[in-house]
């Protein structure tokens, strides 16, 4: 019993202490060439509530919009989605191939070893709205995949 007790006692203190929030890993984006007017920006996002993301914004690039890619009949296809889900405690990977953000129509080429500040807008299941400022490092195309690369 007493057990219980202190056990109940932790999680209101816990609950009461933290607002819920969205932890984000390894935010980058790769450098581009000076005419490509996309680039994607990936990272890992890990909700201590059910939340989702239902928007971005950057002063690196015109729009920001939350993507999908598949590869249909060998056919690479980018979607725009309205929101992406980030259930409780689950790991949400952005990432190239797969669910991304897109800046589009850059204001300038992004630079390899600078930086892209973007601000992320997620939602909580009230509704409430919460922005997320995102520093996402810029890597060079031949850098994205470190492990390729080892002898
Ligand atoms: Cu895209």
């Amino acid at each position: 019993m007493k057990h219980l007790a202190f056990a109940l006692l932790t999680t209101a203190l816990s609950t009461a202490a933290l607002a819920d929030t969205v932890k984000l890993h390894d935010p980058w984006t790769r450098a581009t060439a000076p005419s490509a007017p996309a680039a994607g920006a990936f990272m890992t996002l890990t909700a201590d509530a059910d939340m989702r993301l239902v928007g971005a914004e950057s002063a690196a690039s015109k729009v920001v919009e939350l993507h999908t890619m598949k590869i249909d009949n060998g056919v690479m296809i980018m979607r725009q989605v309205l929101e992406i889900p980030l259930p409780k405690g689950k790991a949400v990977e952005l990432k190239p191939g797969g669910l991304h953000i897109m800046l589009i129509g850059l204001n300038a080429p992004l630079k390899s070893g600078e930086k892209v500040e973007m601000t992320l807008r997620v939602k909580d299941s009230q509704g409430k709205e919460q922005r997320i400022p995102v520093t996402a490092e810029i890597r060079s195309p031949g850098k994205a995949m470190p492990m390729q690369h080892q002898h």
